[in-house]
């Protein structure tokens, strides 16, 4: 019987699409399904499932009306399509699911989980895009540019009878707040976040159920510029020439009685820009005036008679309006640890001792009619002076003015910071400066932690510190490039770099496809096939660079590699091909060498070209279009494997044949060696990792690159595109202590040279700031940028040794790779689709103990990197081969087992 109530433990952790649970609002009537098989003696993998889904809780399991799977005999549990009847806004799908285990013994059904799908089509909208026109009275910003006073909107309307439910589905062009009957809905940060508004406009749905009244009630929306009508956007003849930011709102209730009734945002809706939020710019700051405050404005007792009636436009057939596919922006982290670091007559300064991105919580004193203004900083210069140059344009400072004498309380809404210190000046001179005035909140699209890492080197756990914050910080809703400059776009390129580090620490599956998404809009603009630089797209530039647009095949490809889920493929596949026809669109007199632009390896060190073409290194552009060229060629025959296509398979792994040819003869001699008097690390790089070489040409090749990094004294010599490359090929030629050497490095360029410097985050060139001569002065340099944090994905898969070697981690690969002279001990865990995953190492005595975690339904490869197998003591015991660990190989110095789900210690004699 026992043995029976094991077999019986349900599925468990069930989530939707990319790891939804139980959402509202929800964007895809055509979902996947995934679930966890529980951590069992008994359950070690899955032989059959059956899904079942239902329009209501009491029909599954037995009578599933929307789609009975029956039993399917497959190991697959996760990313399962949903192939029921056809699924409409609005409506509330109910779902659970058992399996079969390897010995065919049935679970029970899991619990009943649901999804909730959003407003999927611009026809469910009634609603009309509802704003007072601000563009009329809005003044002129930096540069000239519009700055639209916020708005407070609002519309009364009363219930007769009680609400069963009621949701509210609603976006804004801009960003907004919204509150019913004086409370806040939600707390998303700047909704609804930020895709090519041309194109698709993401919907928020809240369920506001329990915050409506019977009788009068009031729903009031803070809106501001955003990124739709702040400078940010550029203008141009995009998102409608900075128009006046609207909103687009529609309440929808369900009474008790079964009646049904909406409240929609038209022109009967009222507003003012009389409140307290004076002016708002993601760039440039909030300004605030506690004298505008109006009290009540948001419930249902405010008399609005004085307000201004809004202006309504028809929502447009041609963007779309889609329930957003991410989690939105929160306030994740705050910061209350703070240092006060001086005071001067009129100011002073405080240190977050972290950099971040998000707001201040400032508490401070003040008099009446004074304003407070609060600058950012990443980094003071030695002698304390508050440096804001690199921000460049961007004005990031905050204004707030005081309606009385005492503690006032102040958070920005509609802006973000990227910082470290924070300079106060305007508080009663009377009080002394205090860390109790001042917190930072660190915001960041709302995904979970998905890995973590850490080791018995303090350098190298604060470099994961650094990694881990330089990623949360640059995702505020799309990856940026960094978050504090006149800048903060989606570059393409930086994305490319980080997606496989990004998603081994965050749980970022749904994070990526979102902007993947906003990509494939952005490129569709050009018939070429050409991808942006930055998506969205707001630059409009008509060139499309190598290393850069290649997001739109390499993201996809590490998406599916690490989740598993084909979706991503096929959601991508066509943009790929695009992107690959723009390469050969750009090739003129040499076959398969295309003319174009690219950035090159970006900021790779000790350039030799002169200042204003430095930043792109000295690797050139033609090799690294070639070296795109073919490895997105070659990437796309991959994919078409996965999805069954044999015909572009074939034709893919040809052109990418032939492009790698042309490459080594247009770009390499006889030797392997580059052609160019100026070596790089990145040409053999490129060449190598990507596959480009004959195989005896592909040795002379990494002869050189040795060679180079000797020249360099060990240390890289890389930009952005050059540095994730070089981990994987030092690797697969063996050279792991070469790479711990360069990795370990203390002088510039290398990863600790930064944190010697002060570092909390990534930078943006390797030598962005120092202690003794402040910030490098070059107008681009960020100290918080996310690239060169790519060495992350090293760091688990080999120094930790956590790597997936079937898609989705089916079949994991434990093999660290330790190295005793820098470390003691490593150690990480991954949240992998089937449960979690670890790999953790410690040399003691002589011994190396390794502890390792496999979760359900998966295998793993166990490569153990000392001792025979006659020395190989597992679980405490000598090892011998059983139905969970069999010896694959054995040699002198290392041990190969393919293990199945469990927990395992192995210890073996150095
Ligand atoms: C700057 C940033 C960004 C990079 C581009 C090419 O804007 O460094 O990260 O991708 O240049």
């Amino acid at each position: 019987m026992s043995c029976n109530q094991e077999y019986s433990r349900a599925a468990e952790n069930l989530t939707v699409s990319e790891n939804f649970k139980n959402p509202i609002g929800f964007y895809n009537a055509n979902p996947t399904f995934s679930w966890k098989l529980p951590v069992s003696e008994q359950t070690k993998s899955q032989s059959a499932y059956q899904i079942v889904v239902a329009s209501s809780k009491e029909l599954l399991p037995n009578n599933a009306d929307l789609w009975d799977s029956k039993k399917q005999k497959s190991k697959q549990s996760t990313f399962v399509k949903y192939q029921g009847k056809v699924l409409e806004s609005r409506q509330k799908v109910f779902w659970q699911v058992r399996y079969w285990n390897q010995d065919k013994n049935a679970s029970d059904w899991s619990e009943i989980n649901s999804f909730e799908l959003g407003l999927l089509n611009n026809s469910d909208w009634k609603a009309k895009w509802a704003g007072l026109v601000t563009a009329k009275d809005s003044i002129k910003g930096v540069r000239n540019f519009l700055m639209h006073h916020p708005q407070y909107l609002r519309k009364g309307f009363e219930l007769s009878t009680d609400v069963a439910s009621a949701r509210l589905y609603i976006t804004a062009k801009g960003v907004f707040d919204v509150h019913l009957n004086g409370k806040d809905v939600s707390d998303d940060v700047m909704p609804p976040g930020w895709t090519p508004y041309n194109h698709r406009i993401e919907t928020m749905t809240y369920d506001v159920t329990e915050l409506l009244e019977t009788g009068k009630n009031a729903l009031a929306v803070e809106l501001a510029s955003g990124w739709h009508s702040g400078r940010i956007s550029r203008g141009k003849a995009l998102y409608e020439n900075f128009a006046s930011p609207k909103i687009l709102c529609q309440l929808e209730l369900v009474m008790k009685d079964g009646s049904k009734q909406y409240i929609l945002s038209d022109e009967t809706w009222k507003g003012t820009t009389n409140g307290p939020i004076r002016l708002a710019s993601i760039y440039d700051g909030e300004v605030y005036d506690a004298n505008f405050e109006i009290s009540n404005w948001n419930i249902a007792t405010f008399d609005d008679s004085s307000w201004e009636l809004v202006e309504s436009e028809a929502i447009s057939k041609d963007v779309r309006l889609a329930p957003k596919r991410h989690h939105s922006v929160k306030n994740k982290i705050t910061i209350d640890d703070v240092e006060l670091v001086s005071v001067n007559k009129n100011s002073a300064i405080f240190n977050l001792k972290q950099n971040i991105v998000g707001v201040p919580k400032v508490k401070v004193p003040m008099k009446k009619g004074d304003t407070l203004k609060i600058r950012f900083s990443e980094m003071l210069l030695s002698d304390g002076t508050f440096y804001t140059k690199n921000y460049r344009s961007a004005k990031s400072t905050d204004y707030y003015i005081a309606a009385k004498n005492g503690v006032v309380e102040y958070v920005p809404k509609f802006t973000f910071h990227g910082f470290q210190f924070l300079e106060l000046c305007g508080y009663d001179k009377n009080a002394k400066p205090d860390v109790s005035w001042v917190q930072g909140i660190a915001q960041h699209s709302n995904f979970e932690k998905n890995g973590t890492f850490t080791s018995s080197h303090e350098k190298l756990n604060q470099l994961q510190s650094n990694i881990t914050w330089g990623l949360r910080d640059n995702f505020f809703d799309i990856p940026t490039d960094c978050p504090q400059r006149d800048e903060r776009l989606g570059w393409t390129g930086d994305a490319q770099v980080i997606a496989p580090t990004a998603l081994f620490n965050y749980d970022t599956h749904a994070f990526w496809t979102a902007w993947l998404q906003s990509l494939r809009e952005n490129q569709s603009e050009h018939n070429n096939g050409l991808v942006p630089f930055i998506v969205p797209d707001v630059l409009q530039n008509k060139n499309g660079g190598s290393g850069w647009g290649d997001a739109c095949v390499m993201v996809p490809w590490d998406i599916y590699n690490i989740t598993g889920d084909v979706t991503i493929l096929e959601e991508s596949y066509e943009s790929a091909k695009k992107w690959v026809g723009y390469y050969q669109s750009k090739v003129r007199n040499k076959p398969y060498i295309p003319i174009m632009h690219s950035f090159g390896d970006w900021l790779q060190p000790y350039p030799s070209k002169s200042l204003k073409k430095a930043n792109r290194g000295d690797t050139p552009k033609e090799l690294i279009n070639t070296a795109y060229f073919a490895h997105s060629a070659h990437l796309i025959s991959k994919i078409a494997g996965v999805l069954g296509k044999t015909d572009d398979e074939k034709k893919f792994m040809d052109l990418y044949k032939a492009v790698a040819n042309a490459f080594e003869n247009e770009f390499f001699d006889e030797n392997g060696k580059f052609k160019q008097d100026r070596q790089t690390q990145t040409s053999y790089l490129l060449g190598i990792y990507f596959d480009l070489f004959k195989p005896e040409t592909k040795l002379k090749a990494q002869n050189h690159l040795l060679e180079e990094i000797k020249n360099a004294d060990y240390h890289l010599g890389t930009g952005f595109l050059g540095t994730p490359l070089l981990p994987k090929v030092l690797d697969d030629m063996g050279e792991i202590e070469l790479m711990y050497k360069i990795l370990f490095k203390e002088t510039y360029p290398s990863w600790f040279y930064s944190i010697n410097q002060g570092a909390t985050t990534m930078w943006e060139r390797w030598n962005s700031f120092s202690k003794q001569d402040g910030y490098n002065p070059q107008s681009m340099n960020s100290l918080n940028h996310y690239a060169y944090g790519a060495i992350g994905q090293w760091m688990y898969e080999r120094i930790a040794g956590i790597a997936s070697l079937e898609p989705g981690y089916k079949k994991i690969r434990i093999a660290p790779l330790p190295n005793t002279e820098f470390l003691t001990s490593a150690s990480a865990s991954v949240k992998t689709p089937y449960g979690k995953a670890g790999s953790s190492w410690k040399i003691e005595n002589s011994t190396f103990n390794l502890d390792v975690v496999i979760p359900p339904n998966t295998t793993a490869e166990i490569q153990i990197p000392y001792g025979t197998q006659d020395n190989l003591i597992v679980n405490a015991s000598t090892f011998k081969e059983t139905s969970n660990l069999k010896l694959i190989s054995s040699d002198n110095d290392s041990i190969k087992i393919l293990a199945e789900p469990g927990t395992y210690n192995f210890q073996t004699k150095l």
